[in-house]
């Protein structure tokens, strides 16, 4: 089947796509980026307590970017990765801070695309996933994980994953999930769970996206190291009782998860953070803006400021829109009123013929001096 032609299109230039990971300290972020991407992309905090230090630093979200290949396609990744947060301590403005710079990539392209001219510079920074790392406590999602995924997981797609899945036996890890999945539910959490639609999807995307939604969460095993096994270099995590596979489904879902997210999801990621999750944002702010603050949130200064940029470049752009539309309408009077000149003054022309036609069969008929020809008549030759 042929690819769609934006499809096809971007396949040839490579494929923008935006992953941020957030959770708990020690949840093995910053080795899951690095096993992802197979560099050392990203560094590992030094700190031998990261309860002690996290969040105590000023909350610092930077992203890298980095080329793959994929099934063909050229991907530009970008990490966004977050700092992680500790159980005891106040971390509301690490939260708050994670959703900002969400919030803040979708303001930029909304000020873009207001603007009357467009910057060709512009890099949409959109966020497309999100991988929450639930730390493996075995027991249930704990009030602070609930929290945060439900703040998340209106602005970006939120999947859940549990780091260190090596830590739980086959059947723990089994019920550890089920858990989760039961407080998702409970809490009414609308984390991205490979949506499908029975009419309109064909019967192997469907079945594809019950398997997906059937491992959520996502049991992640992630390793810098690679060991020999059976003279092969694998990926693993080796322990006195065995090996943990990184890339072995009976062992870990990071494999299904990297080609879900890079390569079967990635066009539906990316259109629902475009069209549903933006567009939200976007009508949100935009009402804000037109009929006044929303009483329930208190808007910074700053925001109020963006605001009103926002509201003077979009009336900008209208005003502009409007005197296109002016000039496009007089040119076409114009046009009008010059046709209409030109169809009288050619039936003019018509007129001044047939009367001369017939003003020289008379004359010849019967001569009529010259000295009664009126001024304007064809003179006599
Ligand atoms: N058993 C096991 N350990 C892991 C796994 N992934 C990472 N680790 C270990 O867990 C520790 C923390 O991993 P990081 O990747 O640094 O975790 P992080 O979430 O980035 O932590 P901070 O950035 O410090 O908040 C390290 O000692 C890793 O080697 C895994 O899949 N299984
Ligand atoms: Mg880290």
């Amino acid at each position: 089947m042929p690819l769609p032609k934006t499809r096809r299109k971007s396949r040839a230039k490579g494929v923008q796509f935006t992953l941020m990971v957030v959770g708990a300290s020690g949840t093995g972020r910053t080795t899951f980026v690095n096993t992802l991407v197979e560099s050392d992309l990203l560094e590992h905090k030094i700190c031998d307590d990261p309860h002690a230090t996290a969040m105590e630093e000023p909350v610092n979200i930077k992203p890298v970017n980095i080329e793959l290949e994929e099934d063909g396609t050229r991907v530009s990744l970008t990490i966004v990765d977050t700092p992680g947060f500790g159980d005891n301590i106040d971390n509301d403005l690490a939260f708050q801070e994670i959703v900002n710079y969400l919030e803040r990539q979708y303001d930029d392209i909304l000020a873009e695309q207001s603007r009357i001219k467009r910057n060709p510079r512009f890099r949409d920074n959109r966020v497309h996933a999100l991988l929450y790392f639930v730390p493996p406590t075995g027991h249930h999602l704990r009030e602070i994980d609930i929290r945060l995924m439900q703040k998340l997981s209106h602005r970006v797609n939120v999947i859940p994953v549990i780091g260190r899945a090596d830590s739980f036996t086959v059947s723990e890890l089994k019920g550890f999930k089920k858990r989760i999945m039961e407080d998702i539910q409970h809490y009414d959490i609308p984390v991205y769970n490979f949506p499908y639609d029975v009419e309109e999807d064909d019967e192997e995307t469907i079945e594809m996206n019950q398997e997906l939604r059937a491992l959520l969460p996502f049991a992640i095993i992630s390793s810098e190291e690679e060991v020999n096994i059976d003279g092969e270099a694998v990926r693993a995590r080796v322990y006195p009782w065995g090996v943990a596979q990184v890339d072995n489904p009976d062992h870990s879902d990071f494999t299904i998860l990297r080609s879900a997210i890079l390569g079967t999801h990635m066009y539906d990621l990316k259109s629902l953070t475009e069209e549903v999750l933006y567009e939200t944002y976007r009508t949100e702010k935009l009402s804000k803006a037109v009929h006044g603050y929303d009483r329930e949130s208190s808007i910074l200064p700053e925001d109020l400021a963006n605001q009103s940029v926002l509201i003077k470049e979009e009336q900008l752009r209208k005003e502009e829109e409007k005197l296109r539309e002016i000039e496009l309408r007089v040119q076409r009077e114009i046009n009008e009123k010059r046709q209409q000149l030109l169809a009288k003054e050619e039936s003019l022309r018509n007129l001044e013929s047939r009367l001369a036609s017939q003003g020289s069969e008379s004359a010849l008929a019967s001569p009529i001096p010259s000295s009664i020809t009126s001024p304007g008549s064809p003179a006599p030759y």
